[in-house]
């Protein structure tokens, strides 16, 4: 499944290149206005492995203040190869391939519940700074929010030296 997932944004970015350098469609012209009306992201963080090389996991509050649901069908980590929502069921995570927040709602994207797995990280993504989260959605919008970075174990300081290795 991962490998199938790596094929299709091979085959993504070739065709891009292909087309021209235009790889990031300009986030500071779409603001985040331009996504489906009244969704808001917030708490948005991404926390690191504790072993370099495995997944880290994202999180966020997503509310839809709008009228009729939202359909989150995609999760681009800026410095990520790839990110999938998963859910927690019991001891195992299974792919969520979409999220559904009816109008007026909210979904928690929490440990031990619903996340993001997000693989293989640049180094770049250090404990302390931020990322970016880009939303898609089913009706086409995108929608785009920081991410914290953090240690693995939460506060940000303890687990830090194990990826900072130099
Ligand atoms: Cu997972």
């Amino acid at each position: 499944m991962p490998n199938m997932r790596l094929a299709i944004l091979a085959t993504v970015f070739a065709g891009t290149t292909l087309g021209g350098c235009h790889h990031q469609p300009a986030p500071s012209s779409s603001a985040p206005a331009a996504a489906q009306a009244g969704i808001l992201v917030t708490g948005g963080r991404l926390v690191l492995p504790a072993v370099p090389g495995n997944p880290g996991a994202a999180y966020f509050t997503l509310v839809n203040q709008g009228h009729s649901a939202a359909i989150l069908n995609s999760v681009v980590i800026d410095g990520a190869g790839q990110a999938e929502m998963h859910e927690t069921a019991g001891n195992a995570m299974q792919p969520l391939p979409s999220l559904n927040i009816r109008g007026g709602g909210s979904a928690i994207l929490a440990p031990g519940g619903k996340h993001v797995m997000v693989f293989a990280l640049a180094p770049r993504l250090v404990a302390g700074t931020t990322t970016q989260v880009t939303l898609g959605f089913s009706d086409g919008s995108k929608l785009t929010a920081p991410l914290s970075i953090e240690a693995p174990g939460g506060a940000g300081g303890a687990g830090a030296m194990g990826g900072m290795k130099m």
